[in-house]
């Protein structure tokens, strides 16, 4: 199966797990788009009904929107039954990065608000210690003193070697590069851990959740009740 077939198989399989008169939280990413799209056909063939959405992102809202997915928010759901979303990395303890996509700080508060936590995910996310993907590992931080934070966060793995922190920015339409902004009118400061992360995770949470300036991280420790793996040979792992 290609990557994106694979992603497909992990989230129709999530889907199985859906039933009717559920709140859902409904996941950000290409891999949660396709739980959005089985959900939406199984609706509209009456296989599930009584379905309420709530959605993890502004993006996440207005393609379920099209899908005609009932949707509410977390204010009217705070006790959500089943959450579907995919992940950057899964370790071998089920422990997450997300936000690479840059909603972290809703996801966490929507999955965290939920009984049941599903992550779905193509084989090429499964990672032996978290940051080990060397790509981001996302902390959403507060726009005020921006560059301040960012040294506090320096400051925590500046022993830690091939470490590296920067400002995620994106190219505006005028060409010129501006800092990336949530959904939450934050910015996010994209952590780099050559080796991935050697020290405690509980720690390292610790230590960055008590900087002032951070909102939120996208490590998701203990969070997920299960993950779906799909591999490239089309064979389903469900590892709780
Ligand atoms: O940004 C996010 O948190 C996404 O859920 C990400 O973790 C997975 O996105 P993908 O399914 O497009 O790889």
């Amino acid at each position: 199966l290609s990557q994106e077939e694979q992603k497909r198989v992990a989230a129709y399989r999530a889907v199985d797990l859906v039933q009717s008169g559920m709140v859902l939280g409904l996941g950000t990413g290409s891999t949660a788009v396709h739980a959005l799209d089985r959900i939406a056909d199984f609706l509209r063939r009456g296989i599930l009904h009584d379905i309420v959405g709530i959605p993890t992102s502004k993006q996440t809202e207005s393609i379920a929107r099209a899908l005609k997915i009932p949707l509410s928010d977390l204010d009217a759901h705070p006790v959500i039954d089943l959450s579907i979303d995919g992940a950057d990395e899964v370790d071998p303890f089920l422990n997450l990065v997300k936000g690479r996509g840059g909603s972290l700080l809703r996801e966490k508060m929507i999955e965290g608000a939920s009984k049941k936590f599903v992550v779905i995910v193509d084989e090429s996310k499964m990672v032996e210690r978290l940051g080990g993907s060397g790509l981001a590992v996302p902390v959403e931080i507060i726009p005020f003193g921006w560059s301040y934070t960012l040294s506090k966060l320096k400051a925590l793995f500046d022993l830690e070697h091939g470490f590296n922190a920067k400002l995620r920015t994106k190219v505006q339409d005028d060409g010129k590069e501006a800092p990336f902004i949530t959904d939450n009118g934050n910015y996010i400061i994209d952590l780099y851990f050559e080796n991935g992360i050697e020290r405690d995770l509980g720690m390292i949470s610790d230590s960055i959740l008590r900087i002032v300036g951070v909102a939120e991280h996208g490590m998701f420790l203990g969070m997920a009740t299960s993950v779906i793996v799909a591999s490239k040979e089309g064979e389903v792992t469900v590892i709780n």
